[in-house]
């Protein structure tokens, strides 16, 4: 017997936050999927979105970079996690699968929803849900690795192969951008250059958002090793040569400006960093992005 109804918390995550038993039209939605099924070399990301809701309320509320505080902007609620069943890999994914169907019918475009994992794998949910919310959708890769393998260990929905199951989705007005990729098969590599859609520097990604129309709907995944593991070690899949928190603030301000409809933040494994300063940085980069979502073109919408 599989509860697959999120649950809902007791108390909310980061200043200002209030608790909802599911999406609310027009506000900006927390969700988190502590699953690590898939995870390829050091598990421990299930526990981040406990981790990251742990320390939300002892960052300040307000963000010098956004010029934005979290309690003046519109409310936004804290939906919980998505039940996950002691079962099987399979199972687990088929019960967040059903269990985030269930959230979905009551998201519409109006709804902003900022997913935190949980390994990378649980991106395809939200993606595929906005990208049939949006046929001109901009999906936003920043992550260390390609992620565009055809599966891996056996599971076509591995996280080292969600952003070419998210790919397979995309219909002809999609548009991939790929930002911080340093890890990955020559195949990978090979089809990002025939593609486009990996950008070699932060100016040429800010220079390709600037492109955009100013309300092209735009959805931001964040694998959190995008970052230097000198910075945040507290990921399954660490990768040297990684960039700081001033290129994501630089990104972040940008999305803050445009029609950023939805982001999720994967691959925390808090208790791989002892010190605790992952989880820090990881909701730090929340606060930003839920402040980024609030901020920009549906501002006054
Ligand atoms: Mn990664």
């Amino acid at each position: 017997m599989l509860d697959k109804a999120p649950v809902v918390r007791d108390s909310c995550c980061f200043h200002g936050g209030r608790a909802a038993s599911g999406p609310s039209r027009g506000s900006v939605c927390l969700l988190g999927i502590g699953f690590d099924g898939t995870a390829c070399f050091r598990k421990g990301a299930a526990a981040g979105p406990a981790a990251i809701r742990a320390v939300s309320e002892d960052i300040e509320s307000y963000s010098p970079l956004l010029d934005l505080d979290l309690f003046e902007v519109p409310p936004f609620f804290d939906i919980g996690d998505l039940r996950i069943p002691d079962a099987s890999v399979e199972e687990q994914w088929q019960a967040i699968g059903a269990g985030f169907a269930e959230l979905a019918a009551g998201i519409d475009a109006s709804v902003r929803l900022l997913t935190i994992g949980g390994e990378h794998s649980v991106t395809f949910f939200p993606v595929t849900k906005y990208l049939s919310l949006f046929p001109d959708l901009v999906l936003l890769h920043l992550d260390a690795h390609a992620d565009l393998r055809d599966g891996y260990q056996g599971f076509s929905f591995s996280h080292a192969a969600v952003m070419k199951r998210c790919v397979e989705r995309f219909g002809p007005g999609h548009r991939l951008i790929q930002f911080g990729i340093r890890s990955g098969l020559r195949e990978e590599f090979a089809w990002m250059r025939s593609r486009g859609s990996l950008v070699a520097g932060a100016d040429e990604l800010l220079a390709a958002l600037r492109a955009l129309p100013r309300n092209n709907p735009v959805y931001l995944t964040l694998d959190l090793d995008f970052f230097d593991p000198a910075f945040l070690p507290g990921t399954g899949t660490p990768e040297p040569g990684g960039h700081d928190f001033s290129v994501f603030a630089a990104i972040a301000a940008e999305l803050a400006a445009m029609n950023l409809v939805g982001c999720d933040v994967v691959e925390l494994a808090p208790d791989i960093d002892p010190t605790g300063n992952s989880a820090v940085f990881a909701a730090k980069v929340v606060r930003e992005l839920i402040l980024a979502l609030h901020g920009g073109s549906h501002a006054a919408g």
